[in-house]
């Protein structure tokens, strides 16, 4: 008994302990360049977290989605705003995010959703058939989207021993365990 309330009571000094992070690169095999992964920690045993406050923001702007991909913690509400002169529409064809159809807006406004399930949702514009771009809902506030150059840097992560997911529009997802202590590099390579 002694011993299990050490163990709680040490656990919860080490999650207080000043974080680190989690940084390196990512090789995407076969596109253009290392743009738009997604590098995220899976859920953590034992761990919830609440949903963000904060809203998250995807622009229509000169008919693209801006960003192309947009990693949030699953509970986030996405505000999808209308930057262009002409109507847009977003949906999705995606079951983990109920198939949503937010409907015509015109310039100015916007509308929002709010992603409650891990979930790759692929963003498709009806008014504009070539216009696409993602949001991923993953389990954790641990996540980030790498650079044209694949380099990625997740901050304030806490020690330990994680999984640690990639996921790319075009690519197979990988993961990975990864053992965070202080500044922490793990490099993927992803391939179709
Ligand atoms: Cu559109």
């Amino acid at each position: 008994m002694k011993l299990a309330l050490c163990t709680i009571l040490a656990l919860g000094v080490a999650g207080s302990l000043p974080a680190g992070d989690l940084h390196g690169k990512v090789a995407c095999k076969g596109v253009r360049n290392n743009a738009d992964a997604v590098v995220y920690l899976d859920a953590i045993p034992g761990k919830t977290f609440p949903a963000p406050a904060k809203h998250a923001v995807v622009d229509q702007k000169n008919l693209v989605f801006i960003p192309h991909v947009l990693p949030v913690q699953v509970g986030t509400t996405v505000d999808f705003h209308n930057d262009d002169a002409v109507l847009h529409n977003v949906f999705s064809p995606d079951t983990c995010c109920s198939k949503f159809n937010l409907g015509t807006w015109p310039q100015g406004q916007s509308r929002s959703y709010t992603f409650k399930n891990e979930c790759q949702a692929t963003l498709l514009c009806k008014v504009h058939p070539e216009m696409e771009g993602f949001v991923v809902a993953v389990p954790t506030p641990y996540y980030a989207v790498t650079k044209a150059d694949g380099s990625y840097e997740i901050k304030n992560v806490p020690d330990g021993q994680f999984t640690v997911k990639v996921w790319h529009p075009k690519l197979k997802a990988a993961q990975k365990a990864v053992k965070v202590a202080g500044s922490t590099q793990a490099d993927f390579e992803i391939a179709r």
